[in-house]
């Protein structure tokens, strides 16, 4: 058997703007294709996904989850000290993270969260017809998130910028690329400044991680690089992952009157956002051997561009995979990842999702969608650039 070739380019416009119908394609052809633009692996289906994301040995994320393989392109950036690293060093910085943003230790936001949704709920049915995009997917994770995190209260839009770029920056060097780098070459001094210990406030997660410093768990020089890494990775992707359930919850109508029957559903409706859209649609890995997939073996050093988006709307996978079932099992989405790498932030983009979602049910009859629907372009995120809605109140 050879590894089919396909010249579908997953980073052009056409594609960035609707996936779905490529994906299709790209399964179909096999378990492993050749992307013969980009000389690189491609993985669209589930199982292989999950896989590769559970083999961290045979799979590495430390010649960068992007495009460029680090040991032959210097990284254009700082790597980062947790996604872009295997063990052991990553575990000890990731294991820093995750204690703070475990769910025990938000826990005590939960209150807070619901609350600062609660007033936002409240000005949008005042405005009753908005863009949804930076009215609440962008304006609620920009609340609670920096507070959270104990950032000052002025240009907390900056980290749209810089995670817009970081994001484009894991594909090719392309127009959004460039775009998304002149758009942030004003913040990214701003962001380096923010991951100071003396710029954060004595409580919250930054605090907490220069703390681990303290303690001999992280460098002095590791502690602003795992606060940059929490501030790269925390706001583009909650409010992609809010503008999918928003969008799901207008188009699917039925599904919203299900989960206002019953709220307990709230955490799942978020959740089958989060796998139906998949924010963050692709992530690369580098083989450090040669390394079987779905019954091929690819040579060592090669790039893996695995298809996340793509595995969670798998057919092999899902039934009815382009349905928004608001009880459907999510369990087993790849939509934060798998493995040691899943993402570390998941248990606060839940509690942001549920804390919004939540807030509509009780004083929301219907989410509509009030004009035309525009699709941001980024070569990794998938969300909109407009959302015009309109709430109709219960
Ligand atoms: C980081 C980082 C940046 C972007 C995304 C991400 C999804 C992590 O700098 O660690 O995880």
């Amino acid at each position: 058997m050879a590894i089919p070739e396909s010249d579908i380019d997953p980073y052009s416009d056409e594609v960035l703007e609707n996936p779905h119908p490529s994906h299709a394609l790209l399964r179909d052809l096999g378990p492993v294709v050749r992307l013969s633009r980009y000389g690189v692996y491609g993985i669209a289906r589930y199982a292989e996904v999950r896989a590769v994301l559970e083999d961290w040995q045979s799979f590495s994320s430390a010649r960068g989850v992007g495009i460029e393989d680090f040991s032959k392109v210097k990284p254009w950036r700082l790597p980062s000290v947790v996604l872009e690293t295997d063990p052991p060093l990553h575990d000890r910085t990731r294991g820093v993270q995750s204690r703070v943003l475990s769910p025990l230790a938000l826990s005590a936001l939960k209150e807070p969260f619901a609350r600062a949704a609660e007033d936002l709920v409240t000005r949008l049915l005042d405005l009753r017809e908005f863009d949804a995009v930076p009215e609440l997917a962008e304006a609620y994770p920009l609340t609670v998130f920096p507070d959270a995190m104990g950032m000052p209260r002025e240009n907390r839009r900056f980290l749209l910028p810089y995670g817009d770029m970081v994001f484009n920056s894991f594909g090719p060097r392309n127009a959004n690329f460039e775009a998304a780098v002149r758009d942030a070459a004003p913040v990214i001094e701003w962001v380096q400044a923010q991951s100071r210990r003396e710029n954060l406030a004595p409580r919250g997660f930054g605090a907490e991680i220069h703390a681990a410093a303290d303690r001999g768990e992280l460098t002095e020089e590791e502690a602003p690089q795992v606060v940059r890494s929490v501030l790269t990775a925390g706001v583009d992707t909650t409010v992609s992952a809010i503008g999918a359930m928003l969008h799901c919850l207008a188009r699917f109508p039925d599904q919203y009157d299900r989960v206002r029957a019953e709220p307990r559903l709230a955490r799942n409706a978020f959740e089958e956002a989060v796998r139906h859209e998949s924010p963050v649609q692709t992530f690369f890995r580098t083989t450090t051997r040669p390394a079987a997939i779905g019954g091929e073996t690819i040579g060592e050093g090669e790039k893996v561009l695995m298809f996340l988006g793509s595995a969670n709307r798998d057919p092999r996978r899902w039934e009815r995979p382009d349905d928004y079932d608001v009880t459907r099992r999510t369990a087993g989405h790849v939509g934060f990842g798998a493995g040691i790498h899943a993402c570390v932030g998941m248990a606060l983009a839940r509690l942001e999702g549920e804390a919004v979602l939540s807030a509509l049910l009780s004083r929301v009859a219907r989410i509509e969608i009030a004009g035309e629907v525009r699709r941001r372009r980024n070569n990794t995120l998938r969300g909109f650039a407009s959302l015009p809605v309109r709430l109709v109140p219960a």
